[in-house]
């Protein structure tokens, strides 16, 4: 008759604390017989790890679009990358940075995923010619 035994392996400490991105483990199992008898594998464990932050293929964007252009116009697209090579490690998400010049940020609304930034209020309600809009991508690390 076979019997089995559940077995754990526990993390004792935080995985952040490393780069290391795979563990292998030699694990053993024993009897209690005389002559003792053994057995062994080979246990690995692959770490997703975040490591790299995304980044902008551009420093600094410049469009220019007519006043005249409706709400929901498009004005250009954006573009990140990000280094890792897992998801959701990989996965990039784009926002426009809240600031003091709040009416910048109301302007122009960007989609979160494919980087495309649209008109978001009517431009000829404003009388500035010059709009200065900061930008976000981040990792889509759920938790
Ligand atoms: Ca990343």
């Amino acid at each position: 008759m076979t019997r089995s035994i559940d077995t754990y392996i526990d993390i004792w400490f935080s995985l952040s604390m490393y780069t290391i991105a795979c563990f292998q483990l030699l694990v053993s199992v024993y009897d209690s017989g005389a002559p003792g008898r053994e057995d062994q594998t080979t246990l690995v464990i692959n770490i997703n790890r975040n490591l790299n932050t995304p980044r902008f293929n551009q420093t600094n964007y410049q469009d220019t679009v007519y006043d005249y252009e409706p709400v929901g116009s498009s004005v250009l697209t954006v573009y990140a990358t990000d280094s890792d090579i897992t998801s959701p490690e990989n996965m990039i998400m784009y926002s426009i940075r809240e600031s003091n010049t709040l009416l910048s940020t109301r302007m122009f609304a960007i989609h979160p995923i494919s980087g495309l930034i649209t008109v978001n209020r009517e431009l000829t309600a404003e009388t500035l010619n010059n709009y200065r809009v900061s930008l976000d991508v981040t990792c889509q690390i759920l938790h």
